[in-house]
């Protein structure tokens, strides 16, 4: 069984070493759990890090490779990427989903709806293509953008506040059983992230989401979240990762 061969391996994340993006889904549940992990990527060259290291990790066809995208997370024999598979390996190992399979299943069906709203949050500064600069679609990141804060927000958030509201078990508190699951912790990164790139639009919707705020401040407030946040591991927001804030996109 991996679980045999990969116990007590460290953990390591490939990742852009310059944004949160993705991998950020992949940081908050390692460092909520204090687990031993290393960002590789973010090493320096002579240490083993760099992105060169990265781009050869996908290419590689040993270990399960090759791999589509980053992020993608090695820890002994296993190497996986995409965010919603990886969360899925780690949740059980570092208690951030309960035991029973019903609720890993939610879990994971939540993280793959969290997924698809990351990629749509992508479109609006990228709604033709990754491979043009913003300023080349900025037209149609425009209308992208209103359609975005007028439609689809509202929709996943409001489906994120019910989806907390129905979880008894969770006392309308947490996303998934009774405990901190690695779907708060990505909820947070999507409301904090949202918060930066729409500030206005969020500022506008927030009173309608009361428990989706609540939660992002209990995440925040959680020892071992707050000491990441407050440390040079988490990366500040910028206009390369997923969440940009370009004022025109957010009147
Ligand atoms: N569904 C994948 C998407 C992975 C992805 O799009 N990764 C970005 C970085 S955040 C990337 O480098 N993509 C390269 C590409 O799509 O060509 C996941 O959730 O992990």
């Amino acid at each position: 069984m991996a679980g045999m061969v990969t116990q007590g391996a460290t953990y390591e994340l490939f990742y852009w070493p310059s944004i949160q993006g993705r991998g950020e889904f992949v940081r908050l549940a390692l460092e909520a759990a204090a687990a031993p992990y290393v960002d590789v990527a973010r090493l320096p060259a002579e240490q083993g890090g760099g992105a060169k290291v990265l781009t050869a990790l996908l290419a590689a066809t040993d270990g399960g490779g090759p791999f589509f995208a980053p992020p993608v997370l090695r820890h002994g024999a296993v190497t996986l990427s995409q965010t919603a598979a990886i969360l899925q390996y780690l949740g059980p190992r570092l208690h951030l989903v309960p035991d029973d399979e019903a609720s890993r299943l939610k879990a994971n069906h939540l993280q793959l709806t969290i997924a698809d709203f990351v990629l749509e949050t992508h479109d609006t500064h990228h709604p033709i293509a990754s491979s043009l600069y913003y300023q080349d679609q900025q037209a149609e990141a425009l209308r992208r953008a209103v359609l975005f804060i007028r439609n689809r927000i509202p929709k996943y958030l409001g489906y994120f506040e019910r989806v907390l509201e129905t979880n008894v078990a969770g006392g309308g508190q947490r996303t998934v059983g009774a405990a901190l699951s690695y779907v708060d912790l990505s909820l947070f990164q999507i409301m904090v992230g949202l918060g930066y790139a729409f500030p206005r639009a969020l500022a506008r919707m927030a009173a309608g989401l009361p428990r989706l705020v609540a939660l992002c401040d209990r995440v925040a407030a959680e020892p071992a979240v707050a000491a990441y946040l407050a440390s040079p591991r988490r990366i500040p927001f910028n206009e390369h990762g997923i969440f940009r804030y370009y004022p025109e996109l957010d009147p």
